[in-house]
């Protein structure tokens, strides 16, 4: 029995689910007693992948970027960028592996992998439907409502938060096992994710008091700055929870390394005729999609952050008076 190395997407709970039921699928189809070991792989701007990485019998890349490397054996990946060169994305289709899938149609990795699993290797995915159904969501930021998305009352919705916000590389460890064993609401219960919860969901909660106080609503345009006060990144739904009036939210926060306004659109509730934030971002030299835009700035330019927020929020007033205007 051959060793299985699965590199996954580190820090997101698709990445996760995608380890978790990849192995749950090899097991069932190629061979049920192989040991497994998981490696997080994380977008940075060096290389990604290091030699002698994929020392595995079969060495598996699951929600992560394409590798030529010989020695990777299975991937699959629903992300619009997943080739870091044209190059790379030829040798895909040059090579034609029968074990490498690609389609970014998917909303998350793992519903891909448990396609392909079920229809072409004939896995039974129906005792994993729970985790496929949460990784559709969170990975497609499906949330109902902002409650849904702030409040974390779903099990999927808790764990994400230890997923993403955790610093113990451990935990990928215990839990990817885990996501193929347990209901997420047990999952939810072990002490382990438990102790790792406790000082996330505390930070999480101070965030949004924080933000409750810097905010304010005007012509469907939430603003607030947050740039002085002490926030280890907040949820970019809060504004929209504590404001569902809002159609858009201009913030200005601080890191060690930059100062940041971050331009967004709620959801939950759309106007005709909606501006497209990653225009306006391009303007003040920053970028992103038509939903959802940032602007990053030198950590000692903040008047000039500010004062760009203040015209950004000043601009999309002007486009929401616009569009509710056309509606009446
Ligand atoms: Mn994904």
């Amino acid at each position: 029995m051959g060793l299985v190395h699965v590199f996954f997407h580190d820090k997101c709970f698709d990445g996760s689910a995608s380890a978790a039921l990849f192995s749950a699928f090899y097991r069932a189809r190629f061979d049920r007693e192989a040991p497994f070991v998981y490696s997080g792989l994380a977008h940075k701007a060096t290389a990604l992948f290091e030699p002698g990485q994929f020392s595995g019998d079969e060495n598996a890349i699951v929600d992560f970027k394409y590798s030529p490397d010989p020695k990777v054996t299975w991937w699959f990946d629903h992300h619009q960028s997943a080739f870091l060169s044209a190059a790379d994305a030829e040798h895909f289709q040059n090579e034609r592996h029968p074990h490498k899938f690609y389609d970014p149609n998917y909303r998350s990795c793992t519903a891909f992998i448990a396609e392909i699993a079920r229809t072409r290797f004939d896995f039974d995915t129906a005792p994993h439907q729970e985790l496929i159904h949460w990784a559709d969501i969170v990975d497609g930021a499906l949330f109902e409502s902002a409650q849904a998305a702030v409040e974390l009352r779903e099990p999927a919705m808790q764990l994400t938060l230890a997923i993403e916000g955790s610093r113990d590389p451990s935990l990928l460890q215990k839990l990817i096992p885990d996501f193929t064993r347990r209901s997420l609401a047990e999952i939810l219960q072990q002490d382990y994710v438990q102790a790792e919860l406790r000082p996330l969901l505390e930070r999480h909660r101070k965030s949004i008091d924080v933000m409750r106080r810097r905010m304010e609503c005007r012509d469907g345009v939430i603003f607030f700055d947050v740039s002085n006060d002490d926030l280890e990144g907040y949820n970019k739904f809060i504004p929209y929870y504590l404001h569902p009036e809002g159609v858009y939210s201009v913030g200005v926060s601080r890191s060690t390394f930059r100062m940041k306004i971050s331009v967004g659109s709620n959801p939950w509730h759309v106007v005709p005729d909606m501006k497209n934030l990653a225009v306006l971002c391009e303007r003040y030299g920053g970028g992103g999609h038509a939903k959802v835009g940032a602007i990053s700035f030198p950590p000692d330019a903040a008047e000039t952050a500010r004062a760009a927020a203040r015209e950004i929020a000043t601009t999309l007033q002007a486009s929401y008076r616009h569009s509710v205007a056309a509606l009446e």
